[in-house]
């Protein structure tokens, strides 16, 4: 019978570890299948590509790197007649990891370089274009309206009732159509949304696009895609950018463009 020594104690707290170490792997593995990525609507599904891609190589090597790893932990467990043996330095290996590592991510980093190349492409010259300007805790936006031309603003006018801190000298802002936490895009149109913050950075997020960008206080940023699915989706904050910004949450509702244009309409009326 075994006896309770502290010895034999160790011996199993080895092969615990070896298996919580391997049940780690299959509880992990079996959420990656049974989440995904949220359904894609855009033309930027190459990301995807890039992605799954990632993670399988990176998967498989988790596996077995923690396989061996538990397997290991279990085989080499402490036993009362055995010392543990350590080598140092080995020059094949050191190789090996290093050659290996190389070869799989200079390709992976070369294509990150192209996709970016695309991400960050000039627009069509007849993007449509629409500003979404973020604050805590919420998203406003605004549309041209039927001159096309947006107003100008200006930081220091920002106050409770111009929120857009909109020139109130400049004429092209008179139709501006602006509206709180909602977007209506048409469906296969380039759009490019311009991006500013009232205080703080937030970035706006839509999970479905494979889009993402910061804002930051003082400059204009902005990112532009194709949606390329009818649907409603979600547009977050993607920086925790306070006590609120569980609650910093629009919604983008992508028509088509007869749709587009009646509801575009509509908002120029009610303006
Ligand atoms: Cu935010």
């Amino acid at each position: 019978m075994a006896e309770n020594t502290e010895a034999n104690r160790d011996a199993k707290h080895g092969m615990a570890l070896g298996l919580t170490l391997w049940a780690i792997i299959v509880i992990s593995v079996a959420f990656f299948f049974k989440y995904d990525v949220p359904e894609l609507a855009s033309d930027r599904g190459s990301q995807d590509t890039i992605y799954y891609v990632i993670l399988g190589i990176t998967g498989v090597a988790y596996i077995l790197v923690q396989g061996v790893l538990g397997f290991y932990v279990w085989k080499y467990r402490h036993r009362d007649d055995e010392e543990g043996s350590y080598w140092h330095e080995s020059h094949k290996m050191e190789l090996l990891w290093t050659i290996g590592t190389t070869v799989v991510l200079v390709p992976i980093v070369a294509w990150g370089l192209v996709l970016w190349e695309d991400v960050k492409a000039a627009p069509p010259t007849d993007v449509l274009t629409i500003e979404a300007v973020g604050a805590q805790f919420q998203w406003d936006m605004r549309y041209p309206g039927p001159d096309g031309t947006f107003g100008a603003w200006r930081p220091e006018l920002y106050t409770l009732e111009n929120y857009m801190g909109l020139d109130p000298d400049d004429a092209a802002g008179a139709d501006d159509i602006m509206m709180t936490n909602q977007m209506v895009l048409p469906v296969d149109t380039p759009v490019r949304i311009l991006l500013r913050s009232r205080d703080l950075q937030h970035a706006f997020f839509l999970p479905n696009f494979r889009v993402k960008q910061d804002l930051m206080p003082g400059i204009e940023t902005s990112v532009w895609f194709t949606p390329t699915k009818i649907g409603e989706y979600e547009i977050a904050c993607a920086e925790l950018c306070g006590l609120g910004h569980y609650r910093m949450r629009a919604f983008l509702s992508v028509r088509s463009q007869a749709d587009y244009e009646t509801w575009l309409s509509e908002q120029s009326a009610a303006n």
